[in-house]
Parts: C-alpha cells; sequence; structure tokens
C-alpha cells in the first residue's frame, strides 16, 4: 500500500511537471515577435571547461573575465574555477579557444573557490592584469615577463565573508586602480537566503584605496559606505556627468543603493525607484540604451509569481523572508532609465524586460549592430528545486525602435538552459559583431560566436536554410 502511494505520488510530480513543461510560455510578452531582422546569427565554439560546484565548500557563484591582454586582438578569456579546481586562461587564437593556463602561471591554491575577477592594468604598462576574488580572499596577478605572478592583498576582509566581485574605479585619477570589494557570508554563516531585516547581518563590503604602489588602504567607513548586507555586485559610472564615478551596488535581500560621488573620496546614498521596496537585486547592466548620453542601469532579479511563469521562480512564502507585511516584495527585473539630475525611473515594465524569470548576471551590449543597446540575461539558480527539471533559457533581448525589447535566444541559437552566472561579450574574432559567452555553474562554458549575417539577411542571400536538408 504504501508503495503505491509513494509511486502514486511521483506519477503526480511528474505529470505536473509534463504539463507546467508543455504549457510554460516561451515568453511572458506574448504580443511580441522578433522580426527577422534583429536576429542575430550565432554558433557555438567549444571551450574545454566543466564548472565542479561543491555546495558544502562554496557559494553558488563563478567568475569569468574576457579581456584583450595586449592590446593586439588577440582576446583572453579567464574563468574560475569551482573548490579544488584550478582557474583557467584560453586565447582565442585561430578560431578557436586554446588553454593556456600552464604557460601564463596562474595557479590557484586547492580548496579554495574562486567567485570573481577584475581585469585591468594596474602597472600602466599596457598589458592586462588580473584582481582574483576568493573564498581565500582577494589576489592580485601582474604580468611580468611573459607570466602572471600573483600575490594574496593584505585587505581587512571579515574572516566570515567571501568576496564575490571586483568593482574597480581611479577614484583620484592618478592612475591607479582603486577597488569595491562585494562580499558575502561564507557558507557556515548563511542563515538563510531571504533574511531582508536582520541588522548587521551580511557581507561587509569594502572600499579600498591604491597606496600608489598597489596595496591598498580600506575606506569605506570614511567614505560613507559602511553598510553590512550581503552584495553580489557593484559597478563604478558617471551616472550625472559630475566627471566623478559613482557607485551602483545590488544587494541581494534588499535594494539597489545608487551612491553619488562627492569628489572628495565620500559617497551619498541616494534614492531611487528601488530604494522604498524590497528586491533580490543579482546582476547589473550599465548601458546608455536610451541614447541620450546617460547611462541607465538594468537589475536581474527573482522574478514574478504568476501562472504564464509558474514554476520559473520560487513562490511568495519561500522568498517573502522575514519582511513585514507593509513590506513590499518587488520581484520582477528593474530597468532604471536615467532622468538627469540622479533621478531614475524603472520603466522594466513598458520596456517588457520586468517578467523574465529568475537571473544572475546581464548586460547590455548592441547584438544585432543597429545602434540600439540589447541585453543578455544569464538564468537559473542551482539552489532551486524546479530549476533541476525546468529551466529557463538565458534571455538574448533585443530592443525595437520604440524602446521596448524582444526575446530571440531561441532564433538566435543562443539558448542556455543550465545554472548561468554571467553573460560576458567580446568580438572573438574580430568580424566586427559581438560575441557572447555564458559561465555556468557545475556545466560547461558556453562561448557564442556571431557571425556576418543577421538571419534573415543570410536567408535571403542563400535561401531557407532548410532548403540545404
Ligand atoms: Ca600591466
Ligand atoms: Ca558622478
Ligand atoms: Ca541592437
Ligand atoms: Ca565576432
Amino acid at each position: 500500500m504504501l508503495i503505491k502511494v509513494v509511486v502514486g505520488f511521483f506519477v503526480v510530480i511528474i505529470a505536473l511537471l509534463v504539463i507546467r513543461k508543455v504549457t510554460w510560455l516561451p515568453a511572458p510578452y506574448l504580443t511580441i515577435t522578433p522580426p527577422q531582422s534583429e536576429i542575430p546569427d550565432f554558433e557555438e565554439m567549444p571551450v574545454d571547461f566543466v564548472h565542479e560546484f561543491d555546495s558544502s565548500k562554496s557559494l553558488p557563484f563563478m567568475g569569468a573575465a574576457v579581456f584583450d591582454l595586449r592590446g593586439n586582438g588577440e582576446q583572453h578569456l579567464f574563468v574560475g574555477g569551482g573548490y579544488n579546481q584550478p582557474d583557467h586562461l584560453y586565447v582565442f587564437r585561430a578560431g578557436q579557444f586554446v588553454d593556456i593556463t600552464v604557460e601564463s602561471g596562474l595557479t590557484k591554491d586547492q580548496e579554495d573557490t574562486t567567485y570573481g575577477v577584475a581585469a585591468i592594468d594596474v602597472n600602466n604598462d599596457g598589458i592586462v592584469d588580473l584582481f582574483v576574488a576568493r573564498e581565500s580572499g582577494v589576489y592580485l596577478y601582474t604580468y611580468n615577463n611573459g607570466t602572471y605572478t600573483g600575490a594574496k592583498l593584505d585587505i581587512p576582509l571579515d574572516p566570515k565573508c567571501a568576496p564575490l566581485s571586483i568593482a574597480v574605479a581611479d577614484l583620484k585619477k592618478r592612475g591607479l586602480v582603486d577597488l569595491f570589494i562585494c562580499a558575502y557570508v561564507k557558507v557556515p554563516y548563511v542563515e538563510g537566503q531571504s533574511i531582508f531585516n536582520k541588522e548587521g547581518y551580511g557581507g561587509k563590503s569594502l572600499l579600498l584605496l591604491n597606496n600608489g604602489d598597489n596595496t591598498f588602504t580600506d575606506i569605506t567607513k570614511e567614505a560613507g559606505l559602511d553598510y553590512v548586507h550581503n552584495t553580489f555586485q557593484a559597478v563604478f559610472v558617471d551616472l550625472d556627468d559630475s566627471g566623478e564615478l559613482d557607485l551602483v551596488v545590488a544587494y541581494d535581500t534588499g535594494q539597489v543603493r545608487t551612491y553619488k560621488n562627492l569628489g572628495n573620496l565620500t559617497f551619498k546614498n541616494m534614492p531611487n525607484p528601488t530604494s522604498e521596496v524590497y528586491s533580490y537585486p543579482m546582476g547589473i547592466a550599465v548601458g546608455d540604451y536610451t541614447g541620450n548620453g546617460r547611462p541607465d542601469l538594468f537589475f536581474s532579479n527573482i522574478g514574478p509569481f504568476k501562472f504564464s511563469t509558474l514554476g520559473s521562480s520560487p513562490p511568495n512564502f519561500l522568498v517573502r523572508g522575514d519582511l513585514r507585511k507593509d513590506q513590499y516584495l518587488l520581484r520582477t527585473n528593474i530597468l532604471l532609465k536615467n532622468e538627469g539630475g540622479f533621478t531614475f525611473k524603472n520603466v522594466a515594465q513598458e520596456a517588457k524586460v520586468a517578467d523574465y524569470g529568475f537571473g544572475w548576471g546581464t548586460l547590455f551590449q548592441d547584438f544585432t549592430n543597429n545602434g540600439l543597446l540589447d541585453i543578455a540575461l544569464a538564468q537559473n539558480y542551482i539552489g532551486f528545486p524546479v530549476h533541476k527539471l525546468l529551466r529557463l533559457p538565458c534571455r538574448l533581448l533585443v530592443q525595437l525602435k520604440d524602446k521596448t525589447f524582444v526575446p530571440v535566444e531561441k532564433e538566435a541559437g543562443v539558448e542556455n538552459p543550465y545554472f548561468a552566472i554571467s553573460p560576458l561579450t567580446a568580438d572573438f574574432n574580430n568580424n566586427g559583431y559581438p560575441d557572447l559567452v555564458y559561465t555556468n555553474l557545475h556545466s560547461n562554458v558556453k562561448c557564442i560566436i556571431r557571425y556576418a549575417f543577421t538571419r534573415s539577411v543570410k536567408e535571403d542571400l542563400y535561401g531557407p536554410t532548410f532548403c540545404f536538408f
């Protein structure tokens, strides 16, 4: 009898999942279909890297960066390793990714996890150096005589926190790299994933001023950035055209903060449309998608909970956590249109980018080469059991002339139904068309190269694709 009940239970669950899969809408905005002229033509290019994720040792995060090491057009791809897994460095050469980890001199200790990387020239010799954020701390790898040499930075990270990502800026305009380190509590200290209100709980992110020799002084408190809250990502960007780089921080289980740089190494927390609500802002994309000279901001979130997207995101009772009844949870993606004078409007619904389900890293890039910025959005959460069976595709949202966006990931051949963390972009094959990389937790890195034509142009020239079969 018991066996029948158990088997029956699983049959019902599987049947519900199958029904859900069949009824799951490809996109939340049904009235829009992508115009053929806006569908870029991508082809997958293998990268020999499979990330290894150990949830008992590491936070669900991985670091990666694309950079032109010597400024000669040769793109490099750094991918951070999981616990006990080396970091890897690839160069795109002669049409393929070549693993140059060993000759690069990059090393990583065992029993450590790489979460983030910032690729920037720290000593002004024209060659890109690397800051690497790991469970054990932040490392600087400088490139000399053909190889990287690494050393751990002496910075006052809270030992209960791991650095997840690194934002870079030259705050005093001296030709030096200053750092904002985004911190998150380490696995043994995680008390829950939906803690909004507990004061003092979370990562202690740091603002570090370069002493002039690539050692650093903690100026977090003096700068007005002393705030304990788990943080995924931050970006320095001049939001108000003042000539000073402002700081945007995505605090998980909280708000996006937009800090104005007052110019004397102090920052002021300025209100924005997320300040009075609560959300799960994770990835940040910066780009002037409206084309008026002011940078706009897009943030991923956990996604809405409604029938058309049921299963794409955890229900309210799991994600509201310790929020009180009077505290509003904004579940949808956030698009802050920069209205000038440090004012912003959340136009995610009007722009049709709000309702795309659980997202992580994101970026703006003009993937269609029409002068309008498009959005790539990494999706799926390895800690949400439903995503083990039902995966979101990761989104490629191309911008139309009316400043709304439309998903084309399926038509463009860039679906990535894995536990994606970050999209990255560069023109690997130097043909003038931007390419796309997804880093995937516990899966392959996926690189998708864009060739010369959009799909419709190619079909006009060579006839419909199916004619060849
Ligand atoms: Ca350098
Ligand atoms: Ca500014
Ligand atoms: Ca475009
Ligand atoms: Ca290309």
